[in-house]
């Protein structure tokens, strides 16, 4: 493992900042609180095995989240592509104290450094299996926060899709939060906006001309938009060479505790908590829910002679959060 491709990382992950200064890698302990500008955060790696957890995210002094997870990414392998078990795994890679490694130049698991002053990164180093995951979040002054999975290495010379499961439980001023789902397709002008009003899963379709976005919005009308970025294609075919193996782009659940306990669906398993799906009361949604949303993300590692062999090249994929004031 070499921390020397982090530092290509930094000019990849900011157009903007390509002439950006980089400040030196920090050593953070397991668990701490950090400002940043107008950001405010709390981060620990937990026991749920869930990467880096960061609690308690403000804006402004504002809440936005409760809690933010990363709690598996499963890997599915395309193998001769005659049933889901083809080729190695599927995987459930989960982050966890015990396969973090410490990134050369630092003395500790977790990490942070900035660029220009302007742009905040904290991360954990992450080796499972064959693989380097580099899970990150990022901080920008003027109001972004994204969260972020790098990958790279092979565990075999195959095509495979690592699909990484966010779990986002919002908490914008107020534990009672209102979801909108908005989208534009290529027959409608205007955007649509609807209203959130039972637990559902949802993905990108084909019509869409835009990536959909959640605004998770406090009884008092405070909004925190919400998209995935860089993100590839759900499985929606039933057969090979994926098998439906991860289908779903997003998810609304209401909050329960019982449901905070890292990820219980296996490799093969699909987000859950939702069957029969679950339909806020009547006059609920209008004073909010405890909602979490989940946003699932695909991220292709093709096998392509010749190319990325050695297994250095990092993929990556973006959530992203704003709050809109
Ligand atoms: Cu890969």
């Amino acid at each position: 493992m070499s921390i020397g491709a982090l530092i290509v990382f930094a000019i990849l992950f900011f157009p903007l900042a390509l002439s950006a200064q980089e400040s030196p890698l920090f050593s953070l302990p397991r668990s701490g609180h950090m400002t940043f500008g107008d950001w405010a955060f709390d981060w620990t790696v937990g026991h749920k095995q869930e990467g880096l957890e960061l609690r308690d995210v403000r804006w402004q002094g504002t809440k936005i989240l409760f809690k933010a997870s990363l709690p598996v990414i499963r890997v599915k392998y395309t193998g001769d592509a005659r049933s889901i078990g083809s080729g190695d795994g599927p995987y459930q890679d989960r982050i966890h104290w015990g396969n973090l490694v410490v990134p050369r130049g630092a003395v500790g698991k977790v990490v942070s450094r900035s660029w220009d002053d302007r742009i905040l990164e904290i991360a954990v180093f992450s080796q499972i299996g064959d693989y380097d995951i580099y899970h990150a979040y990022y901080f920008d002054r003027a109001g972004t926060m994204e969260g972020r999975v790098y990958s790279r290495g092979w565990s075999d010379e195959e095509t495979h899709r690592h699909h990484p499961y966010w779990r986002l439980d919002f908490d914008v001023e107020h534990p009672r939060n209102l979801p909108r789902l908005i989208r534009r397709t290529r027959s409608e002008v205007r955007r649509v906006v609807r209203i959130v009003l039972e637990e559902l899963n949802y993905w990108q379709s084909r019509a869409d001309v835009e990536p959909f976005r959640f605004f998770i919005s406090s009884p008092a009308g405070r909004h925190v938009g919400v998209r995935n970025v860089g993100n590839a294609s759900r499985d929606a075919a039933p057969g090979a060479p994926w098998f439906s193996f991860s289908t779903k782009d997003s998810g609304v659940r209401l909050w329960k505790g019982a449901e905070d306990r890292g990820w219980e669906f296996g490799s093969r398993g699909h987000l859950g908590y939702a069957s029969p799906p679950e339909a806020w009361t009547r006059g609920e949604w209008q004073s909010g829910k405890d909602v979490v949303l989940w946003m699932v993300h695909h991220l292709d590692h093709a096998w392509i002679e010749g190319e990325d062999e050695e297994g250095r090249e990092w993929h990556w994929t973006t959530v992203q959060i704003i709050p809109e004031w």
